[in-house]
């Protein structure tokens, strides 16, 4: 039996269900054989991946589970990819992890199939993959590298933050005790599955603990509210965006309805929010329909969760609590010295066994992100009555959009490359639903001046839908410092007022 925690516990709970996936009901018994077959399909007669990069593209199903602890089983590298990442996208992660192969389901097939073939990639079928002969499978001892995701930055392209199966297995063991997930816990899982809060916050402290996750394969308003409506759940996860979609759908809602979707949210024994600021305003509004208090917790790819309000105790809106256990906190200020006390605010750094080990063959990049062994998070905060408050960002160039983190960095260098774009600055404007909304500005010097519409278009091949820019404005010039830099808080004002 592999080193993996998270797998070596699944047999203690074999015949329980592991996953519902589109209504069918699979056992973690079931779950263990199926990666097995994918594992051995994966070795292909070698006796251990070696840390080899595996890419994905599989929806919240079944199938993905399989593939993920196949790979690990195997002894690779997962690289889960985005469902709703464009062409350049995919291909920047898969040549950036040098992946030596990848998967997809045979609807998904035909989105990789193109861009496999001209990078060299073998792109193999789920489904074949399944139908393995068992072959053994490797010990894969903790230390070993398990999982590399895409985060932005402040360096324009994506980097790859690698965790270990010893840092996930402390993510893990942390939530799950802070939270006390139970072998009788219910989730839904239609978060995406390239990042923390799906993989590891949903997903793996399910199965850690032997209870049921029933798979999307993205949000859906309506099947969500069905589901809340049958008392299908007892814990809820999701980001501030989907709160306050759920909040506008339930005030829409005819009275009866209402009272059976509130009476499924009502009965759950936990709902947290996270990956993006909580509105104070949306929390109370969410207590007043449903009666639940959120538990809003702050967390990052490169850490796992970080602070949390309490399981048992005050939940404090605007606020992200304390350090969860084994997670070592503090506030530095600008001048780089430890801030004491309350009131006071300072960057969050980070120390503790489920901190990341590196950024993918970035290790300039990975260096100049630690000082003296805790991780600077780039994210300022203060510490008001023993509760941690997020204040906001380092970088104007970091945006946070339905949970989403993205470069303005990125998002200009693909603008730019358009040929009747001179120059863009590229910023996040607060939006009630999105938290932030993406905003360019533009200069052009083409003869005829920009046309939006065809820039928009142009932009929708090569950005995900949700770093897509929801206004434009297209101006003279930019205001500059005195280095002649974009000054970006200006170019947000730009967008409030008058347009010049
Ligand atoms: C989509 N639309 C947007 C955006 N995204 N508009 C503005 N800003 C956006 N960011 C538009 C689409 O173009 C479309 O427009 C309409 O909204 C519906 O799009 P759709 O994709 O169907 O939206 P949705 O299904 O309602 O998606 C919203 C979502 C999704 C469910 C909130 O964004 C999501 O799953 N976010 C979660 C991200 C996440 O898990 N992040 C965790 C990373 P039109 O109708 O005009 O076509 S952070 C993390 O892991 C750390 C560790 C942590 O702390 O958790
Ligand atoms: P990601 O890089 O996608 O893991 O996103 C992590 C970032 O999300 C953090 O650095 C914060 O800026 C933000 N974030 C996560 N949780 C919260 C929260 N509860 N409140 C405010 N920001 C948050």
């Amino acid at each position: 039996m592999s080193g993996i925690e998270l797998i070596r516990r699944a047999s203690g709970h074999a015949e329980a269900v592991a996953v519902v996936d589109g209504g069918r009901a699979y056992t973690y018994a079931e779950l263990l054989e199926a990666s097995a077959a994918l594992g051995s399909s994966l070795l292909g007669g070698v006796s251990d991946l070696g840390e080899a990069r595996v890419a994905f593209l599989v929806p919240g199903s079944f199938a993905y589970v399989t593939v993920q602890w196949g790979v690990w089983r195997a002894g690779g590298v997962a690289v889960p990819l985005s469902t709703a990442a464009t062409e350049p996208e995919l291909e920047h992660v898969l040549t950036d992890a040098d992946v030596t192969a990848a998967l997809a389901p045979a609807a998904l097939r035909p989105r990789l199939e193109p861009l496999c073939a001209r990078l060299g990639v073998p792109l193999r079928d789920v489904g074949g993959a399944l139908a393995a002969p068992a072959a053994p499978l490797p010990v894969v001892s903790e230390d070993r590298r398990a999982m590399i995701l895409y985060t932005s930055g402040t360096t324009s392209r994506p980097k790859g933050v690698v965790s270990t199966h010893a840092t996930i297995r402390s993510q893990i063991a942390t939530l799950v005790d802070a939270w006390g997930w139970r072998s009788d816990d219910r989730i839904p899982l239609f978060l995406p599955l390239h990042h923390v809060h799906g993989i590891v916050n949903v997903l793996s402290c399910a199965l850690w603990s032997g209870a049921t996750v029933e798979t999307f394969p993205a949000f859906d308003l309506d099947a969500t509210l069905d589901r809340v409506a049958d008392g299908a759940y007892s814990v809820f996860m999701a980001v501030p965006t989907i709160y306050v979609k759920l909040i506008r759908a339930l005030e829409a809602m005819e009275p009866a309805r209402r009272e059976r979707v509130a009476e499924g949210f009502r009965s759950m024994r936990l709902m947290v929010s996270g990956s993006a600021a909580l509105p104070a305003a949306v929390h109370e509004t969410w207590t007043r329909l449903t009666g639940q208090r959120l538990l809003e917790r702050y967390g990052m790819t490169e850490i796992g969760m970080g602070l949390s309000n309490p399981l048992v105790g005050e939940r404090r809106p605007g606020a992200v609590g304390r350090p969860l256990p084994g997670v070592e906190i503090r506030l530095v200020d600008e001048g780089g010295t430890v801030v004491a006390g309350e009131g006071r605010p300072g960057e969050i750094q980070v120390r503790g066994p489920g901190v990341f080990r590196e950024y993918w063959r970035r290790p300039d990049v990975t260096e100049a992100s630690f000082v003296d062994g805790w991780f600077r998070t780039g994210d300022m905060a203060v510490l008001e009555d023993g509760y941690y408050r997020i204040l906001g960002r380092l970088s104007v160039d970091i945006i946070k959009s339905g949970g989403y983190k993205l470069s303005a960095l990125e998002i200009e260098d693909v603008l730019r490359q358009h040929p009747a774009v001179r120059d863009c600055a590229v910023v996040g404007l607060p939006d009630e639903t999105w938290g932030e909304v993406v905003a360019a500005a533009v200069t052009s010097d083409a003869p005829g001046g920009l046309d939006l519409d065809d820039l928009r278009t142009w932009a929708v091949d090569r950005l995900s839908s949700y770093k897509l820019p929801r206004r434009f404005l297209v101006v003279g010039d930019f205001p500059r410092n005195a280095m002649g830099k974009v000054q970006k808080p200006r170019v947000r004002d730009l967008f409030s007022g008058d347009m010049p």
